[in-house]
């Protein structure tokens, strides 16, 4: 299989042994069933489908009809729903979706802030369509506990009176109290959207608060805890039919043709895969070891001595607060050349920036795919602590060409750290003894 100059099959051999190789504590990836990424390698991405189920575009989409029924129904089976569109390209698309067929651009809409764990499409100031063609009210964290402070949003939203609240997290390691926004939406008769992306697994599995019963529309990625490939659904709850019989029409005609062309028919396959794997019974141990492990390694990184955001988790993530030496960025370079991937990211009022930030974002859903239990996420946690401790002499500095100059050098450093290099031996052991599917 050749790609230009280069030979692509080689180098997805190569990234599939990175992912055997490693630890990818990233909590908004998974590893997907072999049974789903056969069908989204399949031949269903030769065909052209704009259109839905009946009423299509093109001929020959007869076949196409059956895997796009399929994955309809086994959303609405899993979640519970009247109506679900599975054509979404992924989330963010699927937010603009749904903004686009419920507001006129210039309406309010309100959303948790990036820095508190919200998500950039969940009104954003200035550089995202939603925070530019929407007026956005954001609300953030409770300085003290770093929780969701609901009085404070059921104040800002009776002033601001939002026409649409999307309401969803990811890197907000605490449970949604869905019933609690909808009383406060249900008040100033907005709309309800859960953007639960991230949660969605755990949802399903009843090891989260659903939505299903109190928002007008659900959103939710199929690639995170739900372990499909990368796509989205947008969900059309009893309550939204009953707001408006045609939310369901509304949904599908901003999809298509609103904002997108024809769907990707072999992720369409693939979601009807993975939901079909969600809806049985061992999908519900999964979800729930999910949050089980990530518990343990929080609990296991503060006894270490690590401080975690908000004092730990209900979900499947977490953020490891380096705000007193500045090192998210260099503790998440260090971690990655002993194998254990993260991400930097924002802590609760981020002292210094979203590109420098304070914090490491952790989350089990993919070791856990592996197999891995409360054992080796002691052992996990028992790495990450040793590589803070030694990777904490690189404070960050104020001056941004010095920063620049030490994301350099830490990397440089790290991949010649002889104890790094003995944690990334350690770390591929382990991993030999749960392979990927
Ligand atoms: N990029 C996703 C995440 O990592 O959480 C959100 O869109």
């Amino acid at each position: 299989m050749k790609g230009g100059e280069v030979i692509i099959n080689d180098l997805i051999e190569k990234e599939k042994k990175r992912q055997n190789d490693t630890i990818q504590l990233i909590p908004s990836e998974n590893h997907t069933t072999p049974a789903v990424m056969e069908a989204v390698g399949s031949c269903l991405m030769n065909k052209y489908s704009e259109g839905y189920p009946g009423r299509r575009y093109y001929e020959g989409n007869e076949i196409i009809d059956e895997i796009e029924r399929l994955a309809i129904d086994n959303a609405k089976k899993l979640f519970g729903v009247p109506h679900a569109n599975v054509q979404p390209y992924s989330g963010s698309p699927a937010n603009a979706a749904i903004l686009m067929a419920l507001l006129e651009a210039g309406d309010t809409i309100m959303g948790l802030k990036l820095s508190g764990g919200g998500h950039l499409t969940h009104g954003h100031p200035q550089v995202t369509f939603s925070g530019k063609f929407f007026k956005s009210v954001q609300f953030g964290l409770d300085e003290k506990n770093a929780r969701i402070d609901i009085k404070k949003v059921a104040e800002l939203a009776s002033q601001h009176r939002p026409k649409l609240m999307i309401i969803g997290n990811t890197a907000y390691p605490f449970e949604l109290y869905f019933d609690q926004f909808a009383k406060i939406a249900d008040e100033i008769g907005a709309w309800l959207v859960a953007d639960i992306s991230h949660v969605a697994g755990l949802v399903v599995a009843g090891e989260h608060p659903d939505p299903v019963p109190h928002a007008h529309i659900v959103m939710t990625t199929t690639h995170k805890t739900l372990r499909g490939p990368r796509g989205a659904m947008i969900l059309v709850t009893e309550k939204g039919l009953q707001r408006d019989p045609d939310l369901g029409g509304k949904i599908d005609r901003a999809v298509f043709p609103g904002l997108q062309g024809g769907p990707h028919n072999n992720t369409t396959a693939g979601i009807a895969v993975a939901l079909e794997e969600a809806l049985q019974p061992p999908f519900k141990t999964y979800a729930k070891q999910i949050r089980l492990n990530a518990k343990v390694l929080a609990a296991a990184l503060q006894e270490k001595g690590l401080q975690i955001v908000g004092g730990g988790t209900q979900t499947h993530l977490m953020i490891i607060d380096l705000r007193n030496w500045g090192g998210g960025t260099q503790l998440a370079a260090a971690m990655a050349a002993a194998g254990l991937f993260a991400n930097k990211n924002t802590v609760p009022d981020e002292p210094h920036s979203p590109f420098y930030p304070s914090g490491v974002r952790i989350g089990t859903p993919a070791v856990t795919t592996r197999g891995m239990q409360e054992k080796e996420m002691e052992q996990i946690a028992a790495w990450i602590a040793e590589i803070e401790s030694l990777t904490k002499k690189f404070s960050l500095p104020s001056d941004k060409l010095e920063r620049r100059q030490l994301v350099k050098e830490v990397k440089q450093w790290a991949a010649q750290q002889a104890r790094l290099k003995e944690i990334r031996e350690e770390v591929g052991e382990l991993c030999r003894q749960f392979p990927v599917a």
